[in-house]
């Protein structure tokens, strides 16, 4: 009897879920304009914006009960209408047919284009908009071009917000679907200055996912500032919370104007249910999802000296150390009795100096990366049009970003962001506080590896000579590795350095 109601139970709420699917579903077939796989928290929250921009859009999910929960909770009064499996859902679109896969990374995106490409006709476009790697992206284009359907991968930043009401969007991938997809992508981009959208054709292959994890590894690195300009506030000027949270709110009216500026000063305010501040209590212990590791592994294959990114990642590592750091914290000693006995309203603005010349080389580095990504693959990246695509809608959106647009408007083939004469006048302006701050910082023992590690790029950079003339004779010295002369470069030489070598050289290459 029991069995029975269950039973029961279940055909009646399976009936209630039909009629609810079929009471968001047009009359005719073939009525939706785009279909979304995935509905979870960025695919539901696109969905709705979607529809809001005047899309049809069709719903699915691996777990199809959460297409009905989903048409009968978020998307109930919409014109959002759902599908009970991808023949239905293939059967709902126009066409050329528009699918958007929104599911976990990995082996999910290629379970599903597999079970895709059987249904799809010739021209049919399929769009992988989760945090996919971008070799992966590079695969499926190709795969999917051999059977004449587009592929094209998407970077959707700004999280559950933006994907609701204005994400930042970078599509890269067979350019063919571009025009197909270019209403409905821009109509529901975050919009900037005169109604600008954060998005445009990032590149061909996987373009758009590298743009993506390139935007994630400086989205560590400006944390990572963030973070150092904190320790340097409260460690050396002693600052407590509330002055912190002025000091960002102040520094958010001036050129770090920034939504991570802005949180951060929420965040130093946030107080506890039992009216203490919250922040202190957190563990300092922070969690990585990859995409800032991927940034610096590409910079280390392809000999990008990315080294603010690849350091912000580092210092999410040693901070994971916390029961380690616990034991050490307990031998091991820094400067004793240092204390800090300058101005210290001059020295907060040393801080904010610091952070912004820091933040010019960390974004000079990623497109040093985005450059010879480029070189790379062959893609041609319009590094302005990604300026504006970061410049509002995602994590990293700031007003600098509209800067960065501008000095590629003035020069598209912008070498480095260095040499530019906005930027070089900024770092100028900020050296003498930011070479100040670093010393300081270093005296006291504050660990500041994003704010030092951009300090020695910038004197790298500047430098016509660097001590690399020992490097390279140490290499010749005990392997053979050769050497050019500045007199003649080019033209590689081996010198026997020890009177008991032999004349042979190791071949010459980079790797
Ligand atoms: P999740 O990353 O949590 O993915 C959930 C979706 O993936 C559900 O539809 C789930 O179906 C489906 N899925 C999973 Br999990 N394993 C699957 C499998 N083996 N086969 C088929 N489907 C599978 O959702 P999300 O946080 O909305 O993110 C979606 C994508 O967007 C991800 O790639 C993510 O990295 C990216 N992204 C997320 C954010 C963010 O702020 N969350 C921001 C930017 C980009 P089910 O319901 O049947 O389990």
């Amino acid at each position: 009897m029991r069995k029975f109601s269950r039973d029961s139970a279940a055909v009646v709420r399976t009936l209630i879920q039909s009629v609810i699917l079929r009471r968001n579903q047009p009359s005719t077939m073939a009525q939706a304009d785009i279909a979304l796989i995935g509905l979870a928290v960025m695919g539901q929250n696109l969905i709705l914006n979607m529809n809001d921009h005047g899309f049809v859009v069709c719903a699915f999910n691996r777990t199809v009960s959460k297409v009905h929960d989903f048409l009968n909770n978020e998307a109930k009064g919409t014109k959002v209408i759902g599908a009970e499996s991808l023949e239905d859902m293939v059967s709902k679109l126009k066409k050329p047919r528009r699918i958007l896969l929104l599911v976990k990374a990995g082996q999910a995106v290629d379970d599903f284009i597999d079970k895709l490409v059987p249904l799809l006709e010739p021209g049919d476009i399929i769009i992988d908009g989760g945090n996919s790697e971008y070799r992966d992206t590079t695969r499926r284009c190709k795969s999917l071009k051999e059977k004449n359907l587009l592929f094209v991968g998407s970077g959707v930043s700004g999280g559950e917000d933006g994907a609701r009401y204005g994400p930042s969007l970078m599509p890269g991938g067979h350019k063919d679907a571009w025009p197909h997809i270019k209403d409905i992508f821009q109509s529901i981009a975050a919009k900037v200055g005169t109604g600008e959208p954060c998005c445009d054709w990032v590149g061909d292959e996987g373009a758009g996912h590298f743009v993506k994890m390139v935007h994630n590894g400086i989205e560590y690195g400006d944390m990572q500032l963030i973070c150092e300009a904190y320790h340097l506030m409260k460690d050396v000027l002693c600052m407590d919370h509330d002055e912190m949270a002025q000091a960002f709110d102040q520094w958010n009216k001036t050129e770090l104007d920034s939504f991570l500026i802005e949180i951060t000063a929420n965040i130093l305010k946030f107080k506890d249910a039992d009216g203490t501040h919250l922040l202190p209590k957190i563990r300092d212990s922070a969690g990585q999802k990859g995409t800032g590791k991927w940034t610096a592994i590409s910079a280390l294959e392809y000999g990008t000296p990315v080294t603010l990114i690849g350091e912000a990642v580092f210092a999410r590592c040693l901070s994971s150390l916390k029961d380690e750091r616990v034991q050490a914290s307990k031998s091991l000693t820094g400067p004793q009795g240092v204390k800090f006995t300058g101005n210290k309203a001059q020295f907060l603005e040393d801080i904010r100096k610091a952070l912004y010349a820091s933040k010019i080389i960390s974004y000079a580095q990623g497109f040093m990366l985005l450059r010879q990504a480029a070189v790379e693959f062959g893609w041609s990246l319009n590094y302005g049009a990604i300026a504006l695509m970061w410049r509002g809608g995602c994590i990293i959106r700031s007003v600098f970003l509209g800067k960065i647009k501008e000095a590629f408007d003035r020069n598209s083939e912008l070498q480095s962001l260095l040499l530019d004469n906005f930027f070089s006048k900024a770092v100028q302006d900020c050296q003498d506080s930011w070479r100040g701050v670093v010393s300081t910082g270093v005296q006291q023992g504050i660990p500041m590896p994003c704010f030092t590690t951009a300090l020695s790029f910038y004197d790298g950079y500047r430098h016509e000579m660097l001590p690399a003339n020992l490097l390279q004779a140490q290499r010749d010295y005990f392997g053979a590795h050769t050497y050019e002369l500045l007199s003649n470069p080019g033209k590689f030489n081996h010198t026997n350095w020890t009177g008991h070598g032999g004349k042979v050289s190791s071949s010459s290459y980079n790797a």
